[in-house]
């Protein structure tokens, strides 16, 4: 368990990759009280050094001992590792922080998004699980819906960039990109066809009743994030060549009727969201705005006039930052406070 300290001990596993890179922008970004950085990753990657504060880092590999000094370990190495060694960091007696889908719905893992449910943190026993990047920026719009006008159903398409997926899958979308406007073949490999100048309605794998696995984390997560399982949430998850920023169209339904004008006065004072909603001026969240921002950014607030008590949304922000690395971060920061 984590002991009180001017500064922590930090581990950022998968720290090569594209939400560790993050990860170790934001810690220096937001000055978290760093007394030791140690970054590890895969053989591939040893002889490489990744700067922190001025400093060269070298990555290492992961071993038995790794995490014996750690006070706090941040996974996004992949579901695969985090199986194996969250759990012996954890017995290390440090805390781990899981960008992967492994822990999300164990029933001992809190599932944190500091602006909704920051309260879970007080019950983790050593991992801490960070959700999906489409659910965080969803359930940081919701929650204060919630509260006030209790939500029955949502309703949700996403648009999500490449990036989610990782560095390969970045440079997949460039080299297509380039490939086909200069009449040349293309390579397909990170996805089952060609993502440049497509839209692919598949993230993750397929499961038995049809849906992926990225559409049943967004019921599953979502209903644990917010505390209530009785929110019924059915998920459309579509890739886009974007390479970064997800964009989610949001369809809610309410029990207490809220209006869209009562919405965006809500929203404009909820905790990391931007409300920006000028259609006259051509006003709305897109990725390429969102991108490199830590806020989830909303827009297009309607009533939805085909049901009741309805309102649609359009949700956008960084994947990488509040959907994956910030949010983990922000999850260290309470961490903190709490001790
Ligand atoms: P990525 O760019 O492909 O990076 C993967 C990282 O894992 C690299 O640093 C890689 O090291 C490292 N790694 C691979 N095998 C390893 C091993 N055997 N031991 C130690 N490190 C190893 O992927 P990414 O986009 O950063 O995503 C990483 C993970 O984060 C994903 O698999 C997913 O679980 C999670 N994620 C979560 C969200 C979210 O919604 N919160 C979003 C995106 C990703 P090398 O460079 O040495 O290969
Ligand atoms: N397959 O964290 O490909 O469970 O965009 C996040 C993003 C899994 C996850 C993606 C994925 C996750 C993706």
């Amino acid at each position: 368990m984590l002991k009180k300290k001017e500064r922590y001990n930090v581990a950022v596993v998968g720290a090569t990759g594209a939400v560790g890179n993050e990860m170790i922008s934001v810690l220096e970004e937001r000055e978290f009280p760093v007394e030791n950085l140690r970054l590890f990753a895969s053989e591939r990657s040893e002889g490489t050094k990744l700067s922190f504060n001025g400093y060269e880092i070298p990555v290492e590999t992961l071993k038995e001992d790794s995490f014996v000094d750690i006070d706090i370990a941040m996974f996004s190495a992949g579901a695969e590792r985090s199986k194996v060694w969250a759990p012996i960091a954890a017995k290390s007696g440090c805390v781990v922080i899981d960008n992967s889908s492994q822990w999300r719905m164990n029933a001992e893992v809190p599932l944190v998004v500091p602006e909704v449910n920051a309260h879970d943190l007080k019950w983790h026993k050593g991992i801490i699980a960070n959700p999906n990047c489409s659910t965080i920026q969803m359930v940081v719009v919701l929650k204060p819906i919630h509260d006030v006008a209790k939500i029955k159903r949502v309703v949700v398409t996403t648009f999500q960039a490449v990036s989610g997926t990782g560095k390969k899958a970045m440079d997949e979308l460039l080299q297509q990109t380039v490939d086909l406007l200069n009449f040349k073949d293309i390579t397909i490999q990170v996805y089952p066809h060609q993502i440049a100048f497509n839209v692919l309605p598949h993230i993750d794998k397929f499961l038995e009743n049809g849906y992926t696995k990225e559409e049943m984390k967004m019921v599953n997560e979502t209903q644990k994030i917010m505390g209530d399982s009785s929110i019924r949430v059915t998920a459309t998850t579509v890739r886009v060549p974007v390479f970064r920023g997800h964009s989610e169209s949001v369809n809610v339904e309410t029990e207490k009727k809220i209006t869209a004008h009562e919405t965006r006065e809500l929203l404009s004072k909820a905790p990391g969201v931007v409300v920006m909603d000028n259609p006259e001026k051509n006003e709305y969240p897109l990725p390429i705005y969102a991108s490199g921002r830590d806020e989830v950014f909303v827009g297009r607030i309607r009533d939805d006039e085909s049901i009741e008590n309805g309102i649609n949304l359009w949700v956008v922000s960084d994947n990488l930052r509040k959907g994956a690395a910030l949010n983990a971060v922000q999850i260290a920061e309470e961490l903190i406070r709490m001790v």
